[in-house]
C-alpha cells in the first residue's frame, strides 16, 4: 500500500501545528500517536517552509529536532527528517533516522550528496526552485519539474548516490498555484516515467482552499487527494491527519483489489 509520511513539526512559527509542539516530549509522544494511527514514517522537521518564515540556522534546527529524533528511534518509530541541510542529515542519520526529506532536492546546501552518498538512509528530493516565496516562471510545468528533477538525479548520480534509496517528490506549492499543482498531480505519470518513487505533498496547502477556509479543515480533501495519487501510482503521500487518509488509502488499496 502507498506509504504515509506523517508530518511532525517542531517549529515555533508553523502554520498547521501553531507552534504547540515545541517541547521535545510533547513532540515525542505525538509521533508515536501518528505511528499508532497509521504512519510508515514520521516526518520531523525543525524549519517551516511556509512563505515568510523564519529561516533558523543549522545548528538551532539541529537542537529542535536531534531530541525528538531520538525519542522517537527509541521508542521503534521509523523517522524521517525535514531538512536541506547537510549537517543536520548527518546527525540525524547517526541518532537513527533512515531517511532525508530535502525539499530543496539538493539545491540548497552544496554539501548535501557528498554527505548523502556517504550515509545508509533513503533520501527525498522535492522540485525546488528557490525559498518558498520564489517566483517562478514555467513552460509546461509538468515537463518543466520532470526535466529538472531528472537534472537532481543525474547529479545524485556524480555524487554516487544510489538510485535505489531515491524518492522524487513535484513540491506542491512550492512556487506553483493551484493549476500547476492540478497539472503535476493529474500528470503524475510523467513525473513517475523517470524510473523514481513519488512522494506527494498536498496536505493541507492553500490549493484545497476551496475546500476548507482554514488549513486544519482540508484534511478531507486530502485524503481524497490520497486516494488519487495512490491510484495514481505515488509510492506515498506526507500528510498531516494520519486517520483520514489511512481511510482513504484502504479503500483505494479494495478497489484495486477488485482488479486481482
Ligand atoms: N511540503 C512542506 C514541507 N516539506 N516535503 C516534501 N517532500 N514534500 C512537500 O510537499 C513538503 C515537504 C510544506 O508543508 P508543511 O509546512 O505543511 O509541512
Amino acid at each position: 500500500m502507498t506509504h504515509i509520511l506523517a508530518i511532525l513539526n517542531v517549529t515555533p512559527d508553523s502554520f498547521s501545528d501553531g507552534g504547540d509542539l515545541v517541547d521535545s516530549a510533547a513532540a515525542i509522544a505525538r509521533g508515536i500517536e501518528l505511528r499508532d494511527a497509521g504512519a510508515d514514517l514520521v516526518d520531523v522537521g525543525g524549519e517551516s517552509t511556509r512563505p515568510g518564515a523564519q529561516s533558523i540556522s543549522p545548528a538551532e534546527e539541529l537542537e529542535r529536532v536531534l531530541p525528538v529524533v531520538r525519542g522517537l528511534v527509541d521508542a521503534g518509530v521509523a523517522v524521517s527528517v525535514d531538512t536541506m541541510n547537510a549537517s543536520t542529515a548527518s546527525e540525524v542519520a547517526a541518532a537513527g533516522a533512515s531517511v532525508i526529506n530535502d525539499v530543496s532536492g539538493g539545491l540548497h546546501d552544496p554539501e548535501m550528496y557528498r554527505v548523502i552518498a556517504g550515509l545508509d538512509v533513503g533520501y527525498i528530493a522535492m522540485h525546488w526552485r528557490g525559498p518558498s516565496d520564489t517566483e517562478a516562471v514555467y513552460g509546461d510545468v509538468v515537463a518543466d519539474v520532470r526535466t529538472e528533477l531528472k537534472a537532481r538525479v543525474a547529479e545524485m548520480a556524480v555524487w554516487g548516490i544510489d538510485p535505489e534509496r531515491v524518492v522524487l517528490d513535484p513540491g506542491l506549492g512550492f512556487s506553483k498555484d493551484a493549476e500547476q499543482n492540478w497539472q503535476l498531480l493529474a500528470r503524475l505519470d510523467e513525473l513517475a516515467s523517470l524510473g523514481f518513487p513519488i512522494l506527494v505533498g498536498a496536505s493541507r496547502k492553500r490549493f484545497l482552499s476551496p475546500w476548507g477556509a482554514k488549513a486544519k479543515a482540508r484534511d478531507e480533501a486530502t485524503a481524497i487527494v490520497s486516494a488519487l495519487a495512490a491510484a495514481s501510482g505515488a509510492w506515498g503521500v506526507r500528510v498531516h491527519d494520519v486517520a483520514s487518509t489511512r481511510r482513504a488509502l484502504e479503500v483505494q488499496a479494495a478497489w484495486e483489489g477488485g482488479r486481482a
